[in-house]
Formats: structure tokens, sequence, C-alpha cells
């Protein structure tokens, strides 16, 4: 599709017990590279391929969650015109100023009635992959540690009135709903997977009776090998796997969902389809969420619906 709109999930900050701990997971587990602290003492990160500046800030917090998750937008008139949107369906917005993310431009940030803290930017400082722009290799070293993430791709979030938030990303935002989960009534929502892109998904909400919950962050890698020697990495590190390797039926990713030490659940994914703008909803009816979830086994996993931060 032409990309014009909201482009992409551009970052995300997640609260961490502690600090050291968690730059050191994010970095050399799952394989992020520092970027830069700030005076509040935030830790910025991002994956090998990323061009911007970062995707994932690190707070120190009394408990573990997400803060905030930001779009980037094409251009600043497209910051301008979606807030212009949001106020007049009734959001209300207010922006914060440039340089309060590290290289980052003026965020609009507002809440859904899901509970989330929701920005969007335009401007955010390229710093490049570091493979350059003229004949470049087609990945770099640092690819090689930890799992090494080609990028951030998607969120989970969890909380109430999930049905209000799709109408805002689709009619506001102009997000298109990919896939659906429908509630046991066989109307209402249980999951909404929404793309701004080729994506199957760029963000996704399941009905939680909390506001504001956090179910996982998502980085894509290459292939199913390298999900695999995720695996690996995950258990020479300890690191508490939730579910897989598994593929999921809604998506097609593949993948594994595991939980960094403050209890925040990562993704570590490949594959899923392209999502063109004429695609029609994928429906999962509720008795089918379980091959949703987990296709081979078949199975509603209770980690996945009661465990989030
Ligand atoms: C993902 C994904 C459900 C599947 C979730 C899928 C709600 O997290 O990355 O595709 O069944
Ligand atoms: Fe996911």
């Amino acid at each position: 599709m032409a990309m014009t709109g909201v482009l992409r999930p551009g970052h995300i900050q997640i609260r961490v017990l502690d600090l050291d701990e968690g730059v050191n997971f994010y970095s050399n587990v799952i394989g992020l590279r520092e970027t830069g602290r700030d005076s509040q003492g935030r830790v910025y990160l991002k994956c090998w391929d990323e061009h911007d500046h970062h995707s994932v800030i690190l707070c120190e917090a009394e408990s573990p969650g997400m803060d905030f998750a930001g779009f980037r937008v094409l251009d600043l008139e497209t910051l301008d015109t979606l807030e212009a949107k949001l106020n007049a369906y009734g959001l209300p917005t207010r922006r914060i100023p440039a340089g309060d993310l590290l290289e980052t431009g003026e965020r609009v940030r507002f809440t859904i009635p899901s509970g989330h803290q929701i920005e969007l930017y335009a401007e955010k400082a390229k710093v490049g992959n570091g493979l350059g722009n003229i004949a470049p290799a087609p990945w770099a070293p640092e690819r090689d540690k930890g799992m090494g993430p080609v990028h951030l791709d998607h969120f989970l979030l969890y909380g109430l009135n999930i049905s209000e938030v799709r109408r805002i990303f689709t009619e506001v935002l102009g997000f298109r709903l990919t896939e659906q989960v429908l509630a046991p009534d066989g109307v209402s929502d249980q999951a909404v997977f929404l793309s701004c892109s080729h994506k199957p998904h760029d963000v996704a909400f399941v009905e939680y009776p909390e506001l504001g919950k956090f179910h996982h962050a998502s980085f894509l890698l290459e292939t199913w090998e390298q999900v695999l020697r995720a695996g690996d990495i995950m258990s020479m590190n300890k690191v508490n796997v939730d579910i897989g390797p598994t593929r999921h039926g809604v998506t097609r990713g593949m993948t594994i969902y595991a939980w960094d030490p403050s209890g925040n659940r990562f993704e570590t994914f490949c594959g899923g389809y392209f999502a063109y703008p004429d695609q029609e909803t994928i429906i999962w009816p509720f008795e089918d969420f379980p091959q949703g979830l987990d296709y081979p086994q078949r199975k509603l996993h209770e980690s996945f619906l009661t465990i989030v931060t």
C-alpha cells in the first residue's frame, strides 16, 4: 500500500524493576544495542536493522508494564492532521515537547479507552543500521549478538473497551482490521488485530477487565531457525518461557513468548503473510481461539489470558 499516515510502531517505554538487570537482558540476551541515556535515567535501545535512534526505552520503576507506545507518522503535516482528527473524534491530546525523548521530535499523546497511553510523532534522528546506504551488506555483525532481532514489530495490549479502540484505530488513525477473535456471544470483540502497513498486525488488543495492561512487545527475526536459536538462547540464560516455539493461527507468525527478568512478556517471531488493504478481515469464532493462539497444540494457554503487566 502507499504508505502514508501512521507508518509503524516506533517505540515503547517499558518499566523494569532493576535498570542494570533490564539493560543487560535487553542488550545481551535479546541483543539490542544501547544508543543513549537521558537525565531521567532512561536507557534507549534499538534493533540492529532499525535506522531510527531507538525503539525500546527502559525505565526503572516499582512495578513492571508499559508506560506508553509510540507510532511514527509520515511527516509533521500528518501529525497535525491526525491530532485534529483525534480531537474531532472527541479524544483530547497533549503535545510533549521535542527532546523529552532523546533525539525525538514533538509527540502527540492521548489515552485510549483501553487505558493505554499512545503517542504519535514524526521526527526521530536517523542513526542508520551501520551498513550505510551504498552497496550495504545484508546484515550487521551485531545481528549475531543475543537473539538479534531485526526490528520491533508490534505490541499486544490488554484492556477494556477494545471495540471502541478498534474504531479509533480504523476510523481515525487509518489502520485496517486484519483479524478479529469474536467473544463467546459471537458478535463482540475478544481480540482485534490492526495493521497500518503490509504486516498482519502493528498493534493488537485483547478485551480484559483492567485498564492499561501490557501483554507483549514483539521482535522480528528473519527465519524459523533464528526463532529456534532464540529459544536456545532463552534456555542458556534460564529465561522464563511462556509459550512455544509454535505457530499462531492468527497472523500465522512462528513464535516464542517469554518474560524479561521483571515479568514483562516479549515475543520473538518470524513469518506471517502480507496484508494488503483489500484483504477481508479474518474471523476467529471464540471456539477457534485455541487454534488462533497455538495452531499445532490448539491450546488457549491460561497464561496467555491471565498474565499481563
Ligand atoms: C500474536 C502474534 C492470539 C494470537 C496472538 C498473536 C490472540 O501475538 O504475534 O501474531 O490468538
Ligand atoms: Fe505478537
